[in-house]
């Protein structure tokens, strides 16, 4: 596997309304675009950095990954790290060869219909992972 580039930085958020105004400021720009992923149970809010996204996640359901983590991590922060990969199911298959444990064993559609796929922290160094492949 040989990810293109960093395709996203995820960080979780309470408030898309209330985090949104400082990364405008910051980057200079207005936020692009607001999806709400029900498969993940959030909704994102999305920047670009060249070509990497910075997307913002807020918790759509109390069993989302983000309020499970918000709870944990109270002030927010950076929750996963995602690479853009040509195929994301051979990217996995390469994965679980390497002995990496897989949340997804096949990829699922997420924001921007980018097929996507996660590695769990346990066996990443303590760093959840995102593969994605851009749609065809
Ligand atoms: N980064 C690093 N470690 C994390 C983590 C994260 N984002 N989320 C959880 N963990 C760690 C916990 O700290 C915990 O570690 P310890 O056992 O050492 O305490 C362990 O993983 C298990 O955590 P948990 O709170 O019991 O949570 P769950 O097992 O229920 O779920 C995870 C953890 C990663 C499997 C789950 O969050 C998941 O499936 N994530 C992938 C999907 C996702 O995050 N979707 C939201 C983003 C969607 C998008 O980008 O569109």
């Amino acid at each position: 596997m040989k990810p293109s580039h960093i395709e996203h930085i995820g960080i979780a958020v309470s408030s898309l309304d209330e985090v949104i105004p400082y990364y405008e400021k910051l980057l200079g720009q207005k936020c692009y675009s607001i999806e709400e992923v029900a498969d993940q149970k959030v909704k994102t809010a999305f920047f670009k950095v060249g070509q990497t996204k910075i997307e913002l996640l807020e918790a759509t359901s109390p069993d989302s990954p983000i309020a499970k983590w918000l709870e944990k991590n109270p002030r927010g922060g950076v929750h996963h790290i995602a690479f853009n990969v040509d195929n994301v199911q051979v990217a996995l298959d390469e994965c679980a060869d390497a002995g990496i444990q897989l949340i997804d064993t096949k990829p699922r559609k997420g924001a921007e219909g980018l097929n996507i796929a996660f590695l769990h922290p346990k066996s990443t160094h303590g760093v959840l992972t995102e593969l994605c492949e851009q749609p065809k």
